[in-house]
C-alpha cells in the first residue's frame, strides 16, 4: 500500500524537517503535496530524489491525500483540517487547535500510541515542552507510578517558528556590534510588548492565562494529563510549570522535579535504569565526568536526552532529573512523523466516517 500524503506549512521550521523525517522514514509515500501560504508558492523542495513545487493550500488540495502532516498555525488548521477529513485524509496535526478536542487523541508514541485506534480523521501532536517531559517521566511511571511533577522549562527560540529565530539570532550581532537590539516577534507575536532575548531571559512562552499561567504552562498541565490518563483534568497526577524562554536557537531544556507513589521502592539508580531502558530516552547522568544533556548536543536528534537524576534529600520519594530534547524533531516534526508511521503500521490511515467527523470538526 502507498499513501498520498500532504505537507500542511510545508516551508516553515517544523515543516520542513516533517519533509526530512518523512523521507527517512518507511512510509511508502505515492505523492506528496507541499503546502503552505501565498508567499511560499512556487517554491521547490525535493523528497526521495524528486522535486514538488509548493502550492497554496486549499480545501481541493486534500483531493486524492490520504495522510496530512499539518504546522501551519491554529487559525490555518481550523479552517483546513475539518476540509481534508472531509475529503477522506486522516490529519496528524502539530498546532494546539485540536489538542482538547475529545474526539482527537494526542499522542505521544511511546506512551500511549493506543488511543490511536479510536481517531476520527484528526490526531494530535503534543507541544514540544510536553513531549520530552512525559517521554521521560513515562518510564518512573510505569516502575513507580508519579503523584506529582514540578516543571521548569528553558525553551529554545525556535518554538516560536523560524522568524523567532532569525530575531534572536539578529539581537546577538546587534548586541556584539554596539547597536541597539530590536524586537518584534518575542515573547509572543500577537502581544501587545516584545522584547529582547539575546543576553536575556524571558518568563512568557504564549499569552497570560487567568490565575497568573501562560498558556504554554497551562498546556504542560493538561497535555500531560491527557496523554497519561486521557482526561485533560485528571486528578490523578498533580503537575504544574513554569515555562522560560531562553537565548538558545534550538532544544528545550527541562528541570523536573517529581514524586513518586511508591516512595519506599523507588532510588535514584532505579530510576536511572528505568530511564536508560526507557524507549527514545538516552541516560547522560554521570556527574564525575561532567556529563549531562545540553541543547548543543540534542539538536538534530531524535532521542530525548536525560541528566542529573538526584533525590531530594528532605522529601524521601521525591527526585529532579534535566530532560533535554531537539524541541523541531522529538517536540514536533519526529513525533508527528512517528504518530503516522504508527497509524500506517496499524493500518488506521482512513476516516471512517468523513461527513460525520466533518461536521464534528467544522468551525462552528
Ligand atoms: C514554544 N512550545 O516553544 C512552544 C511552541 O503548542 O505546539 C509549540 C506550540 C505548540 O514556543
Amino acid at each position: 500500500k502507498e499513501y498520498n500524503v500532504a505537507i500542511l506549512g510545508a516551508t516553515g521550521a517544523v515543516g520542513s524537517r516533517m519533509r526530512e523525517q518523512l523521507e527517512q522514514s518507511d512510509i511508502p509515500v505515492k505523492n506528496l503535496k507541499l503546502l503552505a501560504t501565498e508567499r511560499s508558492a512556487g517554491q521547490k523542495r525535493s523528497f526521495r530524489n524528486k522535486d514538488y513545487t509548493v502550492q497554496v493550500a486549499e480545501p481541493d488540495s486534500f483531493n486524492d491525500v490520504d495522510l496530512v502532516l499539518s504546522s501551519a498555525g491554529g487559525s490555518v488548521s481550523k479552517k483546513l483540517l475539518p476540509e481534508a477529513v472531509r475529503r477522506g485524509a486522516v490529519a496528524v496535526d502539530n498546532t494546539s487547535y485540536f489538542r482538547m478536542d475529545e474526539n482527537v487523541p494526542l499522542v505521544v508514541p511511546e506512551i500511549n500510541a493506543d488511543v490511536l485506534k479510536n481517531h476520527k480523521g484528526i490526531v494530535s501532536d503534543p507541544n514540544c515542552s510536553t513531549i520530552q517531559m512525559v517521554v521521560a517521566l513515562k518510564p518512573v511511571f510505569d516502575k513507580f507510578g508519579l503523584d506529582r511533577v514540578i516543571v521548569s522549562s528553558y525553551q529554545a527560540a525556535s518554538g516560536a517558528g523560524q522568524s523567532a529565530w532569525n530575531e534572536l539570532e539578529q539581537q546577538a550581532r546587534d548586541y556584539l556590534e554596539g547597536k541597539e537590539m530590536k524586537a518584534s516577534i518575542l515573547p509572543v507575536k500577537g502581544d501587545k510588548n516584545h522584547y529582547p532575548l539575546a543576553f536575556n531571559l524571558l518568563p512568557q512562552i504564549d499569552v497570560f492565562e487567568d490565575g497568573g499561567y501562560t498558556h504554554e504552562e497551562w498546556k504542560m498541565i493538561h497535555e500531560t494529563k491527557k496523554i497519561f490518563f486521557n482526561d485533560m483534568n485528571s486528578s490523578k497526577i498533580k503537575v504544574t510549570a513554569t515555562s522560560v524562554r531562553v537565548p538558545v536557537p534550538v532544544g528545550h531544556g527541562e528541570t523536573v522535579y517529581f514524586e513518586v507513589a511508591d516512595k519506599n521502592k523507588a532510588s535514584v539508580e532505579g530510576i536511572q535504569s528505568a530511564i536508560a531502558a526507557g524507549k527514545g530516552l538516552i541516560l547522560q547522568d554521570d556527574p564525575k565526568n561532567q556529563l549531562y544533556p545540553q541543547p548543543i548536543n540534542a539538536a538534530g536528534k531524535r532521542d530525548t536526552f536525560v541528566g542529573r537524576i538526584r533525590a531530594d534529600q528532605e522529601n524521601p520519594g521525591s527526585f529532579w532529573m534535566w530532560v533535554v530534547a531537539d524541541n523541531l524533531l522529538k517536540g514536533a516534526a519526529w513525533n508527528a512523523v512517528q504518530i503516522a508511521e504508527e497509524l500506517v503500521k496499524r493500518d488506521l490511515v482512513s476516516v471512517p466516517d468523513p461527513e460525520e467527523s466533518y461536521q464534528l470538526f467544522r468551525e462552528k
